[in-house]
């Protein structure tokens, strides 16, 4: 794994956190995509080499609607940048953890991802993702 790619943050309203984290960082979000498969809107802020991703879902059966009801609002996600994510799920597997896909798929950004569950690393749903 390179380095930390973005962090995602489940929000209730998408419009109010763009504020917020617009106000934060001095710097509106360069990327909002309706990601249709995983029925969410993810608006991104650049902070040099990394972002933040705040995830709005669009449907009460969407897994960011679930986690809000769960958790409430705050980080859903950390994924890391791998320059080969088959091999590095291959490697993964070998070491005990499963990958929530058999296969990566695309994601936000058009970026090749997969998740691993939160039971088997603390916790914390980890995505890896690779640039295409
Ligand atoms: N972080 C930490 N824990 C989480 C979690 C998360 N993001 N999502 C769910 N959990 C926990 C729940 O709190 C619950 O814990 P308890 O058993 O202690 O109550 C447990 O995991 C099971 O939760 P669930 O609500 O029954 O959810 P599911 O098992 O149906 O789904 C998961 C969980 C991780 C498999 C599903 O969210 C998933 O497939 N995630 C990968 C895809 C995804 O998250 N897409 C959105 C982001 C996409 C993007 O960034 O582009």
């Amino acid at each position: 794994m390179k380095k930390i790619d973005h962090i995602g943050i489940a929000v209730k309203d998408l419009e109010n956190s763009n504020l917020i984290f617009s106000k934060l960082f001095n710097r509106e979000p360069f990327h909002e995509e309706n990601i249709k498969s995983q029925k969410l809107i993810a608006s991104f802020f650049k902070l040099e080499d990394t972002k933040i991703e705040l995830l709005y879902p669009t449907s009460e059966d969407s897994t960011v609607a679930k986690f809000l009801e769960k958790k409430g609002e705050g980080i859903h996600h950390v994924a890391f940048e791998v320059t080969d994510i088959y091999a590095e799920m291959e490697r993964l597997k070998k070491e005990g953890f499963k990958p929530l896909s058999e296969k990566p798929y695309i994601g936000a950004l058009n970026k090749l991802v997969c998740f691993l569950h939160p039971k088997d690393t603390n916790g914390v749903l980890i995505e890896l993702c690779q640039k295409q």
